[in-house]
């Protein structure tokens, strides 16, 4: 029997869930249940990642106790997942006893290998990215744009993995292997990571407490990454005996995860793998990033959807059709509200629920309700009349397009594979009106005629429900119980489905509106006023949950402060940094000869079009430096706020000339 292992990230438990992570789960979801339609033995797996600097520092800001802390967090995550009737297979967390057990076995053989050893650290750690960082500058803190702070300086004890001597096997990999990491964009771009050589990377850590500790020295906790990734192994039996089905589901077929944690899956990842003698899964397909307004989604800057509002508004169903028909897989893609009540509207009330509908009423209307049987165009050799032919034809496009949907599919195209059944309901809307059978119906003589055509139209139906089950698993069935079927349609593998199986003599279920016409500015309006009161709520619970406090830096002189010249500027221009996703190069007026050039790192929270016009603080008397190749002459001022740090541009209530000293 062949098999298929897929799993997602496990999610962070210092935030809660947004659309971002139901995105990845539903495409692991989506798999699951059509991998399992067509008869595969399949395993999924999803959990939380609870270990970490980032962790235990979310528990204190929220003075709870840490594993009071994730267990209230993991909670939410599950209930979210429920509420989609996500089929995951099993939950891992990473405070598991079996993972720690097992997360430890992993670390024991790689050390057994001898691929670690004990050193000192001396260096730099962005607690945020939970990521060693490079110094770019002799004795400077990088500076992490993602997390809009410096890199916290670290010099400790700690373990080393040598992932120094994987370069030449990973790069192996990659080329004897060209599909481990897909798309082809990625693949590229890890390729030329590692080509640019490895550095030995240190795996465990003295001053955090909240981890697995290293087995035979306690004292050192196991570096998050590695802790999190063996969570793959450790959920099917690695390393211990409370779970099972590593020898028969590893290596995973598909480890599905977001761009932004890559190189972690496809360099770390197998490196760790190769090293304790597992074989690296067989393909890590990283998918693109979901924005809104343009902008990475992030808890910080507020843009994140809201799964309670989105479910307030829009089937689940609704969601997973969007989501798989609007991002092209493997790129990004703006979400917004509009483009998904259109889909809804067009697509699903319009294109199938209405398809569904106008054809059983016209079953119940001219069929007393009981489907007819089936037609004499299926039987003949040859069409005796131009509809038993055009009734051919439409079965063609379905076979066809039933094709097409899983040749689509199995490449990852789910946009163009959900075009693919929209084409069958197209030819056949087309089949109908051309037919008019509230015409035929009038004229006895054309009952046969009638019958080709509502059987033709239902058969399709049938097919529809039965390659649309796992992407629409209530609609499908639905439609499936509308239509008076047997059994559930997540039960018929589609490519044993043969046209012209639909029973005889069933008849049809109760009626339902599958997809309701969705009144576009009503709903946008109550949505912004929902998303109103929840920015108005999380604003005002701030003070509570940002009660940090971050210690003083040493006491200066007014003379060390009058060192400093601050100063108004105006921004003239604004643009993005092609290939810097964080940086806005800003051209300022301070009232001096010419205007500067500073490069800031707040593309992900302001736009463009926001900063033009803008007045804003900035240090004049920086010492120039250069980042990506381009000069930054100054420094802006901004409150740098919650768990993500992000920018608040200072700014001032009162008008203020450009080039005024702030003192
Ligand atoms: O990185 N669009 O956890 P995480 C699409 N714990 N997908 C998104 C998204 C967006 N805007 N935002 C998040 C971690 N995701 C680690 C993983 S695995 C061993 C450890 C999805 O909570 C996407 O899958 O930050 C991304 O990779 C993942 O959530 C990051 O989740």
């Amino acid at each position: 029997m062949k098999r298929f292992y897929v799993t997602t990230p496990i999610y962070y438990v210092n935030s809660k869930p947004h659309l971002g992570h139901v995105y990845t789960t539903l495409i692991a979801d989506t798999l699951f249940r059509l991998k399992s339609q067509r008869g595969f033995d399949t395993f999924f797996l999803t959990g939380t990642d609870e270990h970490g600097q980032n962790i235990e520092r979310a528990a204190a800001k929220n003075e709870r106790p840490v594993k009071e802390h994730v267990d209230a967090i993991v909670a939410e995550f599950k209930s979210i997942f429920e509420k989609f009737n996500f089929c995951y297979s099993h939950w891992v967390r990473t405070t598991d006893d079996y993972h720690e057990e097992g997360a430890q076995e992993l670390f024991r053989k790689v050390r057994d290998a001898g691929y670690i050893y004990k050193s000192h650290y001396e260096g730099w750690y962005c607690v945020g990215c939970a990521e060693f960082k490079e110094e770019m500058e002799a004795g400077k803190a990088p500076y992490c744009e993602l997390h809009n702070r410096e890199a916290e300086r670290v010099s400790e004890e700690s373990y080393f993995f040598k992932l120094s001597a994987f370069q030449d096997r990973l790069l192996k990999l990659y080329e004897e292997r060209p599909d481990f990491i897909q798309p082809e964009v990625r693949r590229n771009e890890v390729i030329s990571f590692v080509k640019s050589g490895l550095k030995d990377l240190s795996v465990s850590r003295v001053s955090v407490k909240w981890g697995i500790p290293l087995p035979d020295d306690p004292s050192h906790t196991m570096y998050v990454w590695f802790d999190a990734l063996s969570n793959y192994i450790t959920a099917i039996g690695y390393g211990n005996n409370k779970r099972s089905g590593f020898d028969n589901y590893w290596p995973a077929n598909l480890q599905l995860v977001g761009k932004d944690i890559i190189r972690f899956h496809t360099v770390y990842w197998p490196a760790f793998l190769l090293a304790a003698g597992v074989e690296p899964p067989q393909k890590v397909y990283a998918h693109g990033m979901w924005l809104s307004g343009g902008r990475k989604m992030s808890k910080s800057l507020g843009n994140v959807i809201n799964i309670n509002i989105l479910l307030k508004h829009f089937s689940t169903d609704q969601i997973r059709y969007f989501c798989l028909r609007e991002m092209v897989f493997g790129q990004d893609g703006d979400f917004t509200y509009e483009a998904l009540i259109e889909r809804c509207n067009a697509d699903l009330a319009k294109g199938l629920g209405n398809l569904v509908s106008r054809t059983l009423k016209m079953v119940e209307k001219y069929c007393d309700s009981n489907l007819p049987a089936k037609p004499k165009a299926f039987l003949l050799t040859m069409p005796e009349t131009a509809w038993h032919k055009e009734a051919i034809e439409v079965r063609e496009v379905v076979l066809a397009n039933r094709a097409r949907f899983e040749l689509e599919f199995s490449s990852y195209n789910f946009s163009r594979a959900l075009e693919a059944v929209w084409e069958i309901i197209a030819r056949v809307d087309k089949y109908i009106s051309d037919n008019a059978p509230w015409k035929l119906a009038k004229d006895p003589s054309a009952r046969e005629h009638l019958e080709t055509v509502l059987y033709t139209v239902l058969e399709a139906i049938r097919f529809i429900a039965v390659l649309l089950v796992p992407i629409l698993p209530d609609s499908a069935l639905s439609v499936w119980k509308q239509v008076g079927l047997f059994s559930t349609p997540e039960e018929i593998n589609p490519e044993s489905l043969v046209w012209g199986e639909l029973a005889e003599g069933i008849t049809l279920g109760e009626l339902k509106t599958l997809f309701p016409t969705i009144d576009k500015e009503l709903t946008m309006s109550e949505i912004q006023k929902e998303e109103s009161v929840e920015v108005t709520e999380t604003t005002e619970s701030k003070p509570t949950e940002n009660r940090e406090f971050l210690p003083l830096r040493p006491e200066i002189t007014i003379d060390d402060f009058a060192k400093i010249d601050l100063r108004v500027a105006k921004v003239l221009e604004a643009e993005r940094i092609p290939k810097a996703d964080k940086l806005l190069k800003l051209i300022v007026d301070l009232g001096e000869e010419k205007p500067r050039q500073i490069l800031a790192g707040i593309a992900q929270y302001y736009t463009p079009e926001q900063m033009v016009g803008r007045k804003i603080v900035i240090v004049a008397n920086l010492e120039p430096r250069k980042l990506r190749g381009l000069e930054s002459q100054g420094m802006l001022l901004a409150a740098s706020i919650g768990e993500q740090g992000q920018p608040v541009l200072a700014s001032f209530l009162e008008e203020v000339p450009i080039g005024a000293r702030l003192k």
